[in-house]
């Protein structure tokens, strides 16, 4: 029997509206449902590929156990949790709370809408400090720098038509990392006002391809171009002085810090055009309306905090936020609702001062606890160590930086419990691997999408649209799967710990008042219950959604911004000190510092169109399993190599293998390379499974000090071509051509 069903898919952050065939059980068939008016039908080859990773024989259906011969053998989830609940609470006893710690990546929040408020309510109920997320790792410098520049409260100045997008080192057209819907709806509807789009990117990417101005500087200079742009915006008075003196301070000192940034001083760093960065600020500077989205480019080359503080500082100078009377267009379906108002939340603290790693300095940041530190956590001895780490919905082995630390330090755990659907790198090394559910195997919602832009506002949908789905497919007969939520729950009774959860997002998201809730441990709630909880109150109400199959696009409460409270002090800050020394320090230093004749290329990162971060089994069949290195065609023909061929991509740290592919949209000497792929360090390099770039990054070099986030792109690499080392009689000796020594 042939069923369609209306479902979500939750591969990505999209949640694209599914149509999913069933076929006797089975999925046979993904594709967009289009009668969802904002996603016209759309979905990426990733989502209707998703149906086979159901019922695929390398898919986890039982949880595996590692014996002392190193084996992994099957194991009851029950039996599975008992025994980590008892290794568990042997380590609290003998080393205290601080010796378990928790890392959860990208599948977490994804999965269900309450994993995230579940896992803050373990680790809290265990009163553990250590709970680690993928954000430190990814784009730390979002939430730390909203938490120093404070935030517009109508967070929606990007969805009311605007004149002018800037795009610094984001490739929405394929990453999606924007607003949900088919990715190039913004483009479209910004031709069609007129609007133009600004790129800033060392490759003429897809999205780049499309901007009227595209700006390819070397990377690591976006600090200096967004300064330089600042610039042109004070000199040639193209900012917004009223909205300015009503609602923000620290224009002086954003001013004097970005003064030494003129076109020359940047166009040298950068190798960029002058005249083009100044049409570039006064095309952005000038327009009535625009916002600028920085992506993981600039992150990843280690300028997180400021660079996202200068994207701030930009939109806030030029009065790009919603003003009184305007629409929102796209409050939030699924949280209670707030009246947007024209009027700025103050600046938060950004850093716990009180909770200080005990590496590098480092402390807990709004963005979490420095995920890249964690190796160094495990692996110092002493007070305070990390001994058992719960791993959920991520991938630490293969996507933290340092992957020869990582593994080191993952090697040295007590206790690793990994939560996946396949065995992955991590999973490889863990003592317990616990499988969980596949999405169309459960009740979900397209929930995270909609509260995207509490943590960015240039996240979100154009328009509200709220969709739940049942489960459209059983889970495979005779697996021991549970949904990452419920493994907390029961792995928190078997420690013997009650758990408060908070609706929403968690605790850290919640709105001052919020009450959590006691949840009754001798009852395990279903999915649904947990559904229920998390959207207390929502302004859709949860019942509602799922009586509306196709899904609720209600624009009620007459949204419009109202006006600022009378008597309301609240202001945002362009000129924090923190942020203001960096930037003197960043005119004054050296802009060559990671030179290094020895390594005369850099790679960067990118997103791939076919693969989520790691791989899964399920890789589209007319796709590469590999990580094809990108280099320019004028740089392969100098190496001497053609694509297909094998080179060593050697760093500083480690070498990795990969093959080489052209791509004449990059910059002369930089090349490209996705993250998630690869094996393990001490594994056979199988070029065919994919180089892994975590291999050729340090955790302890060149790192970010507000988030500990180290140089995960833009890293100085010498290439060497391996057929070259077999018939090598050139000044390549036997050594230069063995792999690095770790
Ligand atoms: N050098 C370098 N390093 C990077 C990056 C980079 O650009 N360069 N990017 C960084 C970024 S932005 C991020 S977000 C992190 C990612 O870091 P992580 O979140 O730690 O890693 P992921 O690969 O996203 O982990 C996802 C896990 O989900 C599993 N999975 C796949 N499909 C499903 C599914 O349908 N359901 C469930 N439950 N699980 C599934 C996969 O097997 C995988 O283990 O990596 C970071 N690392
Ligand atoms: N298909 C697909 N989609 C994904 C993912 C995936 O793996 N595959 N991963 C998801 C995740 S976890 C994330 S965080 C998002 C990320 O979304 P994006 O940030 O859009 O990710 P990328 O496509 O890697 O784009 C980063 C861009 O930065 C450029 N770049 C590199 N270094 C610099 C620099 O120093 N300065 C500037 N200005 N640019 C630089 C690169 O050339 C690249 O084009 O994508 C998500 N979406
Ligand atoms: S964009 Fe994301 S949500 Fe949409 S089909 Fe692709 S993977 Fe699924
Ligand atoms: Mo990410």
């Amino acid at each position: 029997m042939s069923v369609v069903h209306q479902s979500v898919c939750r591969t990505c952050q999209i949640y694209c509206p599914t149509l999913v065939t069933v076929d006797d059980g089975r999925i046979t068939k993904v594709t967009g449902d289009p009668t969802v008016e904002l996603y016209q039908g759309y979905t990426c080859v990733k989502g209707r590929n998703s149906k086979n990773l159901y019922g695929h024989a390398d898919r986890l259906t039982h949880p595996l156990k590692r014996m002392p011969n190193g084996e992994f053998e099957r194991i009851s989830l029950d039996d599975a949790l008992s025994e980590i609940a008892e290794r568990l609470q042997e380590l609290r006893q003998q080393h205290g709370n601080d010796s378990v710690a928790m890392y959860w990546g990208n599948h977490l929040p994804e999965d269900h809408p309450s994993n995230m408020a579940m896992a803050e309510a373990f680790m809290a109920a265990i009163d553990a400090p250590q709970a680690y997320n993928v954000l430190t790792i990814d784009q730390p410098g979002k939430a730390i720098s909203t938490a120093l520049h404070g935030v517009w409260m109508a967070p929606e100045g990007h969805k009311l038509e605007p004149d002018v997008v800037m795009v610094v080192g984001c490739n929405p057209l394929v990453s999606h990392q924007h607003q949900a819907g088919p990715p190039a709806d913004f483009i479209r509807d910004l031709s069609r006002r007129n609007g133009q789009l600004i790129v800033i990117d060392p490759r003429r990417t897809e999205t780049a391809k499309r901007a009227a101005i595209h700006l390819a500087p070397k990377p690591g200079e976006d600090v200096a171009i967004l300064a330089g742009m600042l610039r042109v915006v004070f000199e040639e008075d193209l900012w917004d002085r009223e909205f300015v003196a009503e609602n923000v301070d620290g224009v002086e000192a954003l001013r004097a810090a970005v003064a030494p940034f003129t076109p020359d001083v940047v166009a040298r760093r950068a190798d960029i055009d002058a005249v083009e960065l100044v049409r570039a600020a006064r095309l952005f500077g000038s327009a009535g309306r625009g916002y600028v989205i920085a992506g993981t480019g600039p992150s990843m080359s280690g300028w997180s905090t400021l660079v996202e503080y200068l994207v701030k500082c930009l939109d806030t100078v030029t009065g790009h936020h919603l003003r009184d009377g305007e629409p929102l267009v796209s409050p939030i379906s699924f949280l209670p609702y707030a009246q947007p108002k024209a009027q700025a939340l103050a600046p938060w603290p950004a850093f716990t001062e009180s909770d200080q790693m005990r590496v590098r300095g480092l402390v807990r940041s709004a963005a979490g606890r420095p995920t890249a530190a964690l190796p160094d956590e495990i692996l110092t001895p002493g007070e305070g160590q990390v001994r058992a780490l719960l791993s959920i919905g991520g991938n630490p082995a293969t996507s933290w930086p340092d992957q020869l630390k990582t593994v080191k330090a993952l090697r040295s755990l007590d206790l690793l419990v990994h939560v996946d659907v396949q065995m992955t790198t991590t999973a490889r090394l863990a003592d317990y691997v616990l499988p969980t559910t596949l999405p169309y195997e459960v009740p979900g919602t397209n929930a995270l999408a909609d509260f995207l832009p509490l943590f960015n506002s240039v996240w979100g949908f154009a328009k509200p649209f709220a969709r739940y789905t049942p489960p459209v497919v059983q889970r495979p007969a005779d697996s021991d799967l549970a949904e990452m939520w419920q493994i907390l729950f029961r792995l928190a009774g078997k420690v013997g710990v009650g758990l408060e959860v908070y609706p929403g997002v968690g605790k850290e998201g919640a709105a001052p008042g919020t009450e959590p809730v006691k949840l009754d441990m001798s009852a395990e709630p279903t999915s649904e219950e947990m559904l229920d909880l998390t959207f207390a109150g929502s302004r859709v109400p949860l019942e509602e959604i799922r009586a509306t199959p196709g899904g609720v696009t209600r624009e009620d409460h007459n949204v419009v911004v109202a006006a600022k409270d009378p008597g309301w002090t609240g202001r945002l800050d362009v000129g924090n000190p923190l942020m203001v020394g960096h930037l003197n320090e960043v005119a004054t230093g050296q802009s060559d510092a990671l030179d290094d004749p020895r390594f005369p290329f850099r790679v960067t990162s990118r997103r791939l169109r076919h693969v989520w971060n790691t791989p899964t089994y399920a890789i589209p069949a007319d796709y590469p399993t590999y990580n094809p290195l990108y280099i320019h065609p004028a740089d392969m023909a100098e190496l001497g190599i053609e694509a297909g061929d094998l080179v060593e991509v050697r760093s500083e740290r480690a070498s990795v293998r990969a093959i080489a592919d052209a791509d004449d949209t990059l910059r002369r000497k930089i090349v490209s390379l996705s993250h998630g792929f690869g094996g393990l360090p001490d594994e056979d390099e199988d070029p065919a499974r994919g180089a892994s770039i975590g291999r050729l990054l340090a955790n302890d070099r060149v790192f970010e000090r507000y988030s500990g986030q180290p140089l995960m792109s833009n890293i100085p690499v010498a290439l060497v071509p391996l057929a070259e080392c077999a018939t090598s009689t050139s000044d390549l000796d036997a050594a230069d051509c063995a792999p690095a020594a770790h």
